[in-house]
Parts: C-alpha cells; sequence; structure tokens
C-alpha cells in the first residue's frame, strides 16, 4: 500500500485503485498498525475514478512528511566505508570510518527538519562552497513514536564529500543545508519487513544522458533496521515518529561530482523512482 501526500490531499494507492484518505498526516502515519488501518480504509471507501485518480497523483506530489524529524545512519555498507577511507585518507581521518563500521555502536546524525527536505520532482540543492558533491540514495524508515517500523520511502542524503573529507568533525556541514534531502515518492507500507532482495538503483543523467548508474540490493547492510531504530530511540522521543536513512550502498566514483542540472534517478524496489534536480541556493545567484 502506498501513501502520497499531494497538495490536494492525501492519495492511499493499492493494487491499481487509489482512495482519499481524509486524515491530517502526523495523526495518520503514527497509529499501531497502520497496514491493517489502511486496508479498513480500502474496504469502506469507494475508489476514485481513474480521471481523478491520475488528477491527484499527477500533480505535484509532497515529501511524505509531517512534523518529522529525518536522521540517518553511516557507513552500513561496505561500499560507505570503503569510499570515505579514501576520501578522508588526507585528513588522517579514515581509521574513524573502519572502527564505526566493526563497532556495536553505528553512526547515526540528525540530517533534517521536514522544512529541509525535498520530495519528487523538486530539486535538491549543492552547496557553493563544496567542489565534490554526491547523492546518497538510502532506503529510509518511518519508524512511529512507540519505536515501531511502519513504511519505507526513498532517501537521498546530499551530501558534500571535500568537507567532510577535509575533517570528519565537518560532518554537520556536509549534510545539513537547504534542500539536501530528498524523500518521495510515496509511504510503502506495510505489515511485514521490506524484502531484503528489494534492488536499489542509481542514475545520474546530465543533458539526458546517464553519466552515472549502478545498482544493488538493500540486503547488503552490515546492519539490521531494529538495531539502527534501538539506537535511535535509546535516549530520543519522537512524538509523531521519524524517518531513519539506513545508510548509502552505491558511490559514484571519487572522479564524479554533481552539477546544478543534473537529474538524479533513485529506484527502490516496490517503493517506486524519485527524481530530483541539482539545484543551488538562490540566494548565490545574485
Ligand atoms: O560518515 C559519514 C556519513 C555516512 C553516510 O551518510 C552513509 O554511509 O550513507
Ligand atoms: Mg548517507
Amino acid at each position: 500500500m502506498k501513501l502520497y501526500k499531494t497538495t490536494k490531499g492525501i492519495i492511499l494507492e493499492h493494487a491499481g485503485a487509489a482512495y482519499i484518505v481524509d486524515d491530517q498526516w502526523d495523526i495518520l502515519v503514527n497509529r499501531d498498525n497502520l497496514a491493517a488501518y489502511l486496508q479498513e480504509i480500502i474496504d469502506d471507501t469507494t475508489a476514485l475514478g481513474a480521471d481523478v485518480q491520475r488528477e491527484f497523483l499527477n500533480g505535484q506530489l509532497l515529501p511524505p512528511i509531517g512534523t518529522q524529524e529525518v536522521w540517518a545512519a553511516g557507513v552500513t555498507y561496505l561500499k560507505s566505508r570503503d569510499a570515505r577511507m579514501e576520501e578522508s585518507e588526507s585528513s588522517g581521518g579514515a581509521s574513524l570510518y573502519d572502527k564505526v563500521y566493526d563497532a556495536p555502536r553505528p553512526e547515526l546524525f540528525f540530517k533534517a527538519t521536514a522544512q529541509r527536505v525535498s520530495g519528487h520532482g523538486a530539486e535538491v540543492y549543492i552547496r557553493k562552497d563544496s567542489e565534490w558533491n554526491v547523492p546518497e540514495p538510502e532506503l529510509t524508515l518511518y519508524i512511529n513514536s512507540r519505536g515501531n517500523i511502519q513504511g519505507y520511502t526513498i532517501g537521498n542524503d546530499m551530501s558534500s564529500r571535500s568537507i567532510e573529507g577535509e575533517n570528519a568533525l565537518y560532518l554537520p556541514q556536509a549534510k545539513i543545508y537547504e534542500k539536501s534531502a530528498a524523500l518521495g515518492p510515496c509511504l510503502y507500507v506495510r505489515s511485514t519487513p521490506i524484502p531484503g532482495e528489494s534492488a536499489i538503483k542509481l542514475v545520474i543523467k546530465r543533458d539526458g544522458v546517464a553519466v552515472y548508474e549502478d545498482e544493488t540490493t538493500i540486503s547488503r547492510i552490515k546492519r539490521s533496521f531494529t538495531e539502527l531504530v534501538d539506537y535511535l530511540y535509546a535516549e530520543c522521543d519522537f512524538p509523531q515518529g521519524c524517518f531513519l536513512m539506513t545508510g548509502t550502498c552505491l558511490v559514484p566514483p571519487p572522479t564524479f561530482t554533481l552539477q546544478v542540472g543534473d537529474e538524479v534517478v533513485i529506484t527502490i524496489d516496490n517503493i517506486g523512482t524519485m527524481i530530483n534536480t541539482i539545484g543551488i541556493n538562490p540566494k548565490h545567484k545574485l
């Protein structure tokens, strides 16, 4: 079941049919057994006609977030560990990544408030003071206030590799700035965990041509999702629930950096595809 947040309201899509959900986003998603609740709506509601469904879903999709915080896990895949060890070698920070990959405590960091999150079809930014920038495609969990994973979405943890590589203590500046996160296109709700064999794919297009393309499966993650959630919820309360990006497993080669106008296309099996264009904060265009 997929929940879309649109400019016209919340739409539930399942098996080709769509239904209006007359509720507030935070209240809707924060209940336990969200999948069972949505199934009741499907059973009790008349589906929208095809034209109305198209009109809703072709309109501007908003990121599937209300007032939740967005957090992120790091160095959860071998690929991410190796890339970060390489980029931080000259600053002497390489062993930090090696250690955290194997440590019992995962790397977790605050990523974004909802206001800084872009949705499908919107721009994400690169920083003006960064010369090496990449998207990080990440399976993202939605966890309710009681710590139960209720759904999944696609996340983009936009990152400055030059700033993080210069000094690991600059991580918040490498990761947190306007439009440095994207979530979308929907919240994929299911009562069982998303299958490990789900593929995650990243394509970066420049002038319509793919300049980077790779894919893998989410099963290559080093840690379990519940382990990440347990650490995140150990000392933090999230009254409206929380989004947790689970780390990147796809890293473009060191020679690659994003340019303004590039198109970032991230696909995860079962959830869908999120497309964002690379932009720069308009205050730098003056
Ligand atoms: O250690 C820095 C951030 C790691 C990260 O964002 C990732 O592995 O996805
Ligand atoms: Mg990341």
